[in-house]
């Protein structure tokens, strides 16, 4: 007898993005994703500006699962959306404590470009904000990589006016990796560039400083501010400076820290 055709057994990586999605989904709904703040700063005078909210997920069967993976299981398996309106729930939980500590910060959310292609996208979050107090959308900044306006630039470009009429920024992140494009910088709606962390551990190449302080000079002439990300040492920062840039991310500042721990490592 001929063995009858049979689908292919799922891979390996199949079946772990499959768990992982269940788990995720259960994650989502049981209040099981938490969220760790990284500020972002004044080099000099050293000032806090804003907060970037960066999810964290540890599951009680496959630990400590890194936001790479488990966003991109979100965007394959149809968990985005969920998953994003959780992270809104429980920043605008935050924002009152934020806020409590540094009246002027904006906390900064990380968004997909499969949510910004929904077109209710941006009426969601602001009846979410709205509920609070719409005034809190002052203090709120969207953040996005370039390659959001592929899919649907119009629905997403939308979007973004739409929010940043109630008061949002809006900042590019990863800037200078991937998907860059400086043609896209003047039609694009956002207040604020930050330049990829390859850039900071690159600064002993001159080369590469070059381009950095060129897209220094850059922001300030496009009335944008400009972050760079990664910064790790008091000599990059030294040199940071020396090259105009004013704001900064990164470990030698703070790593991403529960609110509550980052309050009191902070105090002083
Ligand atoms: O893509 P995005 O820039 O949003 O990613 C932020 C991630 O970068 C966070 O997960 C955070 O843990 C990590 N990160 C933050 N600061 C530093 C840093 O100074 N050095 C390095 N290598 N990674 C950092
Ligand atoms: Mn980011």
């Amino acid at each position: 007898m001929t063995s009858i055709p049979h689908h292919a057994d799922p891979t390996r990586a199949e079946l772990r993005q499959a768990r992982v999605a269940r788990r995720l989904e259960h994650a989502i709904t049981a209040g099981g994703l938490q969220v760790y703040y990284q500020p972002e700063a004044i080099l000099h005078p050293p000032m806090l500006v804003s907060l970037e909210a960066l999810c964290r997920w540890h599951d009680s069967e496959l630990n400590l699962v890194t936001p790479d993976e488990f966003i991109a299981v979100a965007e394959a398996r149809g968990l985005i959306i969920p998953l994003g309106e959780e992270i809104w729930r429980l920043v605008l939980n935050d924002l009152p404590t934020v806020l409590q500590r540094w009246p002027h910060a904006r906390v900064a959310v990380n968004v997909s470009g499969l949510e910004l292609a929904q077109p209710d996208y941006a009426s969601k979050v602001i009846a979410a904000v709205q509920a609070r107090g719409l005034h809190l959308a002052q203090h709120l900044e969207l953040e996005v990589t370039e390659s959001v306006f592929h899919t649907d630039p119009a629905t997403v470009k939308q979007n973004l006016v739409d929010l940043k009429a109630q008061g949002f920024t809006v900042a590019i992140d990863d800037f200078g990796t991937g998907q860059s494009s400086l043609s896209r910088l003047h039609t694009l709606p956002f207040d604020k560039i930050k330049m990829d962390k390859s850039f900071v551990q690159a600064l002993e190449d001159p080369t590469a400083r070059a381009i950095l302080k060129a897209m220094i000079d850059l922001a300030v002439s496009l009335d944008k501010v400009l972050v760079v990300e990664g910064l790790e040492t008091p000599a990059q920062s030294a040199m940071l400076q020396s090259l105009g840039c004013q704001f900064a991310q990164g470990y030698w500042l703070s790593a991403p820290l529960p609110l509550a721990q980052l309050l009191s490592s902070l105090q002083a």
